[in-house]
């Protein structure tokens, strides 16, 4: 392997793991944004993508894909209990989401945290060339930049951080908190989603730690100078803008109008099923604006889909079961035959007809109880070329902070969403448009492509 200028570090490969016909293991490019926004810069970088294949078991040789070198970490079944539906989706993930679910603090998880963590890091130093910079991304992986920082004093290290990062009373709770600081702090630059979030890093810093901090800066034992600061995410808007005016797009649009039976109003929510979105919150809303006559159900129909994620955690499982029930509950009370009020889709949607989805949809309804971002609410911004429809958005998303010209709700406030969506529905054609062209301009001027080049920038790399 030819070492490499520039090296991220994430816990998935960009590509999926697929069996072939003939039983060989072949690979895949999963789309994403990181990827997108990444690939130009890493094939003139010659730059190298250490993640986890995915699945159990020994890691594959490393290989190149598209002009970029991957290196696969193995993980064992267990490893993966312990590491990622443990510590990293059973403690980390509702801990740093306001506890909406209680986090579970067991230190045999935390074991493998640092086990793990350690791998991903030595993989890391065996690839990057001298004076090399590495980009470590998310919660998984707060240990990789001290680990790193500690086998190769040479290289120029970015953290970036996709979730929230929790204030400091939630943080206090964690018993391995000054060993995630300390981790964290062993890059250069750490990047979070929203300035509160560095703002709290800083002053967790200084009050766990001890260390001295300036505005942004902390100044760490040996020496050296961390910079925390928001660079909020983004996503290809101009792709999605242009997927969205394909006239195939415009004819699947209307066909799921058609099949949804042409009602007046189309609701939408698209979300990974996670209690971190508040989808039973806005379907609590719906279904009383139903119940109490204020909504008729063959006029406005809502469409939930909600990708299949975490089975094997058990929060997850138990959601999955609420939600069905209480919309069930609501379809078998309120429906008529061919007019159940919700659709519910527990399934992921191809690039296609998702930009076909957020076409048909009039208001597009995003509540998440906190959500480091939510690409979901930009990506429906970018296909709404025609400057229409209308986005309720939750305060507690970071794009809330960008996009201030969508309908804002605290989701925890059922009459204030219920009053939120009548008025979404009822919204002059002139004010959906004055809205969504604020929006359009922040998504558009601020695309992933630009994220990604100024938090390297901020590093160093041009
Ligand atoms: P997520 O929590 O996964 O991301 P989000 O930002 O909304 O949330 O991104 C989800 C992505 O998956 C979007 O691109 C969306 O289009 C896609 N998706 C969702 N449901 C789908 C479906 N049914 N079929 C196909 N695709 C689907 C985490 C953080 C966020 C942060 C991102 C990026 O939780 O806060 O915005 O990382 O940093």
């Amino acid at each position: 392997m030819e070492p490499s200028s520039l090296v991220v570090v994430a816990n998935r490969l960009p590509v999926d793991r697929i069996e072939q016909p003939d039983g060989s293991v072949g690979w895949r490019r999963s789309p994403g944004g990181l990827v997108t926004a990444l690939a130009p810069v890493m094939r003139t970088r010659e730059g190298a993508w250490v993640g986890w294949s995915g699945a159990a078991g020994e890691a594959p040789e490393p290989f190149v894909d598209d002009g970029m070198e991957l290196v696969p970490i193995g993980m064992t079944a267990h490893e993966m209990g312990d590491f990622y539906e443990g510590f990293s989706n059973a403690t980390l993930w509702p801990l740093y989401h306001d506890v909406i679910v209680s986090p579970e603090y067991h230190r045999e998880w935390w074991e493998a945290y640092v086990a793990i963590n350690r791998r991903f890091a030595d993989a890391a130093a065996a690839v990057a060339a001298e004076a090399a910079t590495v980009w470590v991304h998310d919660y998984q992986l707060q240990l990789v930049p001290a680990m790193l920082r500690l086998a190769r004093p040479d290289l120029r290290i970015g953290f970036f951080l996709h979730i929230p990062f929790p204030p400091k009373e939630l943080f206090a709770q964690l018993p391995w908190r000054r060993q995630i600081l300390e981790g964290l702090l062993g890059a250069d630059l750490v990047g979070f989603q929203r300035e509160g979030a560095a703002t709290n890093f800083v002053a967790l810093a200084g009050r766990m730690l001890g260390l001295p901090c300036e505005g942004e800066v902390v100044k760490t034992l040996d020496g050296r100078q961390v910079r925390a600061a928001a660079f909020p995410i983004s996503i290809d808007a101009h792709a999605l803008d242009e997927r969205a005016r394909r006239p195939e797009t415009e004819a699947e649009a209307a066909r799921m109008r058609y099949q949804l039976g042409n009602p007046r109003h189309v609701l939408l929510g698209v979300d990974r099923l996670d209690y971190t979105k508040g989808i039973g919150h806005r379907i609590k809303a719906f279904g009383e604006l139903v119940a109490e006559g204020r909504l008729d159900a063959t006029e406005a129909v809502f469409v939930q889909v909600a990708t299949p994620s975490r089975e094997r955690v058990d929060q997850y499982r138990i959601l999955r079961d609420d939600l069905e029930l209480q919309i069930g509950r609501l379809n078998g009370e309120h429906g008529a035959l061919g007019h159940p009020p919700i659709h519910y889709l527990h399934t992921s949607y191809s690039r296609d007809d998702l930009v076909a989805l957020f076409r048909a949809a009039d208001v597009m309804v995003v509540t998440p109880l906190r959500d480091g971002m939510n690409l979901v609410a930009k990506e429906y911004v970018a296909c709404r070329y025609d400057d229409g429809g209308v986005l309720l958005l939750s305060e507690f998303a970071g794009a809330a902070d960008e996009l201030d010209t969508a309908v804002l709700v605290n989701p925890h406030d059922v009459e204030g969403l219920k009053q939120a969506i009548c008025d979404a529905l009822d919204m002059p054609e002139e004010e959906q448009r004055r809205r969504m062209r604020a929006m359009r301009e922040v998504v558009f001027d601020h695309d992933v492509r630009r994220w990604a080049d100024d938090f390297l920038a901020e590093l160093g790399v041009r």
